[in-house]
Order: C-alpha cells, then sequence, then structure tokens
C-alpha cells in the first residue's frame, strides 16, 4: 500500500458517501460490510460505519441523506474528508441533472478542494441503466480539475463491480496518503 501502510499498521480515513435518495447508498454500506442486501429506510441525517479494507486502511462512511431538506447540511460533513464516494442512480435518467448538480456544489465546497472523488454508477444489472459510457458523457467529469476521480459501474444489488470499486477507492486514497495521517 505504499506511503499509506509506510505510515503505520493501521491508517484511518475520512470517506464520505454522497448521494440523491435512493441512489442506493445505504445498500452499498451493507454490501461493502460483506452484509447481504437489506430492506432500507430513507436515510435521515447519516451514517457511520467502519470498513476494513484490503491493506488495513480503515474507513468509515458518511452515508448523508439525499433528501433536498437535507441537503443543506451537506457542507456540515465535508470539513477532513479525505474522498468522496458519490453514488448514482444508473436507472435515473430523469435526475442525472440534479445528481450532477449536486455533486458539482459539493466539489465546489472549499472543504472539498483538492479531494478525490469516486463516482460509482449503481443499479447497472438493472435492465434500463443507463450504460457507463453514457452516464460519463453526461457527467463531463472532465470538468472537475484539480481533483482526482474515477467512475465504477456498479451494482449494489449483486456486488459486482464493488472489488473494482474499492481497488479505485485504494488507489485515490493512496494517492492522497499524505493527508491520510494526520
Ligand atoms: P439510499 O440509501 O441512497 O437512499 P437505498 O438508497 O440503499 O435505500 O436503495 C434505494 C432502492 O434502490 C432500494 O429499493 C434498493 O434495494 C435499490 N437498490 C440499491 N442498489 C441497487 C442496485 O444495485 N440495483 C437495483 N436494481 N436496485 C438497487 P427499494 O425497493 O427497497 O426502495
Amino acid at each position: 500500500m505504499g506511503s499509506v501502510t509506510s505510515r503505520g499498521p493501521r491508517m484511518e480515513a475520512q470517506v464520505v458517501m454522497m448521494g440523491l435518495d435512493s441512489a442506493g447508498k445505504t445498500t452499498l454500506l451493507y454490501r461493502l460490510k460483506g452484509h447481504q442486501p437489506v430492506k432500507t429506510l430513507p436515510t435521515v441525517g447519516f451514517n457511520v460505519e467502519p470498513l476494513d479494507m484490503p491493506g488495513h486502511v480503515s474507513l468509515t462512511l458518511w452515508d448523508v441523506g439525499g433528501q433536498s431538506r437535507l441537503r443543506a447540511s451537506w457542507k456540515d460533513y465535508l470539513e477532513g474528508m479525505d474522498i468522496l464516494v458519490y453514488v448514482l442512480d444508473s436507472t435515473d435518467e430523469a435526475r442525472l441533472p440534479e445528481a450532477l448538480a449536486e455533486l458539482a456544489a459539493v466539489l465546489d465546497h472549499p472543504h472539498m478542494a483538492s479531494v478525490p472523488f469516486l463516482v460509482l454508477a449503481n443499479k447497472q444489472e438493472a435492465p434500463d441503466a443507463l450504460p457507463l459510457m453514457e452516464i460519463r458523457a453526461r457527467l463531463g467529469l472532465e470538468r472537475f480539475q484539480g481533483h482526482s476521480w474515477a467512475l465504477q459501474a456498479c451494482s449494489a444489488l449483486t456486488g459486482v463491480g464493488l472489488p473494482e470499486a474499492l481497488q479505485s477507492l485504494g488507489s485515490l486514497l493512496r494517492s492522497r496518503s499524505h493527508h491520510v495521517s494526520r
């Protein structure tokens, strides 16, 4: 794990996971923790969960509710974050512009300057999911200068793409390892 593990046997990294409501954040969280998919309720506020990563990187996931009345409080959770995981519902073409606007707003915040981000195009197993290349084109991720980023297709339901998502998360964190050790 390069400089991440060279600084100690166990590193702490703050991960914030965001996305519109119903993007699949809660389902992803349980999947990543090795649980079976659960019947979820709309997130009120946030969940904080420890997650053991390969390479002994210990992560805390913040699952912040995407309901519009809660979005104003997103910024309160951004300070000290090492990476943003932004979850998209690939089947929700109608709200893709809204999802992009929220992502841009989060990345514009001063606390997020140079913080890397990983976009997860979730629900990719669904028949009506937008293909990854279409999502990439619609998001225009090239616009986000000054951030390292990655885009990963996945399905929280089937688990497909989640190992790759964790790999991307690790790579992006390593690119920021000098900030990880505080
Ligand atoms: P949120 O935490 O972002 O609000 P949830 O989203 O995790 O509560 O998920 C919202 C709905 O999307 C849930 O369905 C959940 O089962 C579903 N979902 C999550 N991930 C996937 C996926 O990868 N594929 C598909 N097809 N559905 C997914 P319900 O029916 O419980 O509302």
